[in-house]
Formats: C-alpha cells, sequence, structure tokens
C-alpha cells in the first residue's frame, strides 16, 4: 500500500474525530450576489419536442440560459446592482426597459457601452417605481430579441399594495409573451427589419399548449384573494387577451405606472414592450381560461392562440393569524418560497400557521427557504424569529 495515497489509520481517526466534534462544514456560509450570463449556445425545447437554438440570459449559479431569461425582482427603492457577465461570442447589453435609469446604465450600445466577450459589469439603478417591466439586449436588437435574449422585471412592495396608496393584492403572476420564427433561430446569420421576422412560436414564459396547463403554470386563485397578472410583451406579434367576467379583472397600471382611472377590462390588447398589471379577483369556485390571440403584425390576421388558466383553490375556512405583510417570493409558490432576507434572521427557528392558526412547521431553515413541493395549496403565515409575521400562498 502506497501511503503517499491512502491516509494512514490515525490520520483517519483523527479526521473522524474532527467532524464528530466540529460538525460537517457548512458549505456556502456566505452568499454571492447573483450574476446574470449571457450566451448564445443555448436549445430552447418546443413542446412537441423540437429543439430551438437560443441566445439568452441565465443565473451564473444555475450555469444554464432559459427563454425567457430568469425574472428579476426588486423592492421599491431599492438600490440595485446587476451584474452581468459575458462570455459569448459576440457582444450583448442588458437593456432595462421601462425603468427610470440614467444612460450610462440603460444599455443602449450607442449611447452607452456593449459588453464584449470575456468582460463584465454592473448595471447599477434605483428600483424607483414600482410595477412591471422589461430587460432585454439591445445589440442588434431584433436579432438578438429574436433569438431570446430578454425577461421580465418586477418591482414590488413589501407591504403588498401595487404603489404607495394603490390596491392591496395577495401575490405576483408574471406572464411574459414571446414569440420566434424557428428559421431565424436556426440560421441566425444578420441584423433584420422588424418586418422580415415572421414568427412560428408563440409563448407565455417561454411554454405553449399543453404545457401551460402544468401544476406549476395554472394561476391558482384561493377564494377571496385577488391576484397581480404582470403581463408584458416582447413578442414581435400584437397580443389580444380577453378576461372572462367572472375574473372580475380590473387594469390598474401600465407600463409601469398607475393609470390615471383604473378600468374592467375584458379585452386587452398588449402591443411589443408594452406592460399591464391586472387585478384579478375571481368569483368563488371559478376555474376557466384566458384565451391570449397572438395578431400578425404585418399582415393582420390570429396566427395562434394560447391559453392561460386559471383555477379556484379550496375554500378558505378559518382564519389565519395574524400578519404584518407580504414578503418573500415566489408569492404564489409551488415548490419553494424564499423568507425575506432579513439581517441576522440565519439560523433563527422559522415557524409556518395555516388557515385556522395551526402551526404546520417549525424548524431552522438554511438560508431562509421553504420546501413547499409537498404541502397542500392554502395560504400561510411565516415567522422567522422576531422578525414581522409574512404572509403567501401555496399553489398546486
Ligand atoms: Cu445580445
Amino acid at each position: 500500500m502506497n501511503s503517499l495515497h491512502f491516509p494512514s489509520v490515525r490520520l483517519v481517526v483523527a479526521l473522524l474525530m474532527f467532524v464528530a466534534v466540529q460538525g460537517v462544514p457548512r458549505l456556502h456560509a456566505q452568499a454571492l450576489p447573483p450574476v446574470l450570463f449571457s450566451e448564445m449556445d443555448g436549445i430552447h425545447f418546443l413542446d412537441d419536442g423540437t429543439a430551438v437554438p437560443i441566445w439568452a440570459y441565465g443565473w451564473v449559479t444555475d450555469g444554464f440560459i432559459t427563454l425567457p431569461g430568469p425574472l428579476l425582482t426588486y423592492d421599491e427603492g431599492q438600490q440595485v446592482d446587476l451584474n452581468f457577465t459575458n462570455p459569448s461570442p459576440e457582444s450583448h447589453t442588458i437593456h432595462l426597459h421601462g425603468l427610470d435609469v440614467d444612460q450610462a446604465n440603460d444599455g443602449v450600445p450607442t449611447t452607452s457601452f456593449m459588453v464584449v466577450t470575456g468582460e463584465s459589469t454592473v448595471y447599477s439603478f434605483e428600483a424607483t417605481h414600482p410595477g412591471t417591466f422589461l430587460y432585454h439586449c439591445h445589440v442588434t436588437t431584433t436579432l438578438h430579441l429574436t433569438m431570446g435574449m430578454y425577461g421580465m422585471i418586477l418591482v414590488t412592495r413589501p407591504d403588498g399594495t401595487l404603489w404607495e396608496g394603490g390596491p392591496a393584492y395577495d401575490g405576483d403572476v408574471p406572464l411574459l409573451f414571446s414569440d420566434l420564427e424557428i428559421a431565424t433561430n436556426n440560421a441566425p446569420v444578420e441584423s433584420f427589419p422588424f418586418h422580415d421576422i415572421r414568427p412560428d412560436v408563440f409563448m407565455v414564459n417561454g411554454l405553449r399548449g399543453d404545457q401551460l396547463e402544468a401544476p406549476e403554470q395554472v394561476i391558482g386563485v384561493p377564494y377571496g384573494d385577488t391576484l397581480a397578472l404582470r403581463l408584458g410583451s416582447m413578442a414581435y406579434s400584437r397580443v389580444q387577451c380577453v378576461f372572462p367576467p367572472e375574473l372580475n379583472a380590473v387594469c390598474h397600471m401600465s407600463d409601469g405606472r398607475p393609470v390615471p382611472e383604473a378600468f374592467v377590462v375584458d379585452t386587452l390588447e398588449i402591443f411589443p414592450g408594452e406592460r399591464f398589471t391586472v387585478l384579478i379577483a375571481p368569483e368563488d369556485g371559478w376555474s376557466g381560461t384566458i384565451p391570449c390571440a397572438f395578431w400578425n403584425m404585418v399582415d393582420p390576421g390570429i396566427e395562434d392562440v394560447q391559453e392561460l388558466h386559471v383555477e379556484a383553490l379550496p375554500s378558505s375556512v378559518g382564519e389565519l393569524p395574524e400578519f404584518d405583510a407580504q414578503w418573500g417570493y415566489p408569492n404564489p409558490a409551488s415548490t419553494s418560497f424564499q423568507l425575506p432576507d432579513w439581517r441576522g434572521s440565519e439560523g433563527v427557528e422559522v415557524v409556518v400557521w395555516d388557515l385556522g392558526g395551526r402551526e404546520y412547521f417549525r424548524g431552522v431553515l438554511p438560508g431562509g427557504r421553504l420546501d413547499v413541493s409537498q404541502w397542500p395549496a392554502g395560504s400561510y403565515v411565516a415567522q422567522c424569529g422576531t422578525h414581522p409575521r409574512t404572509r403567501f400562498s401555496v399553489i398546486r
């Protein structure tokens, strides 16, 4: 036996004793700031299994890119440093569409800068206004957009209102419309004028058809709850959504600002780059769909219809314990729920109550992330140590 390769029995015993005394060393004790990256070698699978080449954004910690890119969420008033690195073969930017940022941080190449291959940057801005926004690459824009370089940004308020003094609601539902032309993605050779792109795949959050019926895609609404549909379009099409009257849909915001007067909406037209915030408070027990038609912008006509599925959740019998706010994300949650990042909350016990005030969970959570994948649908209230109580919903 070669002692260089096999540690002595004494050393192994010493190591085991060390582990027994010290416990397993904690990994990832320090969270690094999240970094977005861009790549040009991704694949987006359609519902029928077709593999479409994409250029897109992803989190460095995930190691892969997605269409659409990750949802970026900020609190109103937050000073944001958006880290971006570009290891891909061409230059890209992040244009913060609709956000009030200064010219240097706007991601428009001609007026600020491009992030060339191998370079990194930080886009700094203050999230001054709550609302629904978008981001996308602004290099050879039509091409880089149709290849998949876009995502949604939500700026929300910890107190669960749409804006200061605005209506209260119970959860956000990001809905990003987009489309692509398979032939272009298969052979991305040059810049296209807008009218040369004729999309043949029409998506909501990168999905279509039956994919939108998957449990985690269905918009679950507990009785009595109000959800904020965050509708934004990166499509080349004009999107037209029809809200059944049972949803009691009211449009409150457009392009990241409150509309002068909220209006009941039955048909909503969303042009490329536009965003709307629509509150829905479905009638008890109502389940159904919101059909969204994609209209060709060049030769007027409907190309495709995708349906958003809304499902009533079980009746809210009983009462929730008192809560202070609705912080944390995503809300509603289906797989996991991230509690707010309270300073000093690491290692502190978390208690969760269900409807009726029964204690449903108690424990210490690394990183403050609750695994709710096996929890029944419904509303919950969580408290971490002596921090304020936060309410959230689980959907199935
Ligand atoms: Cu780009």
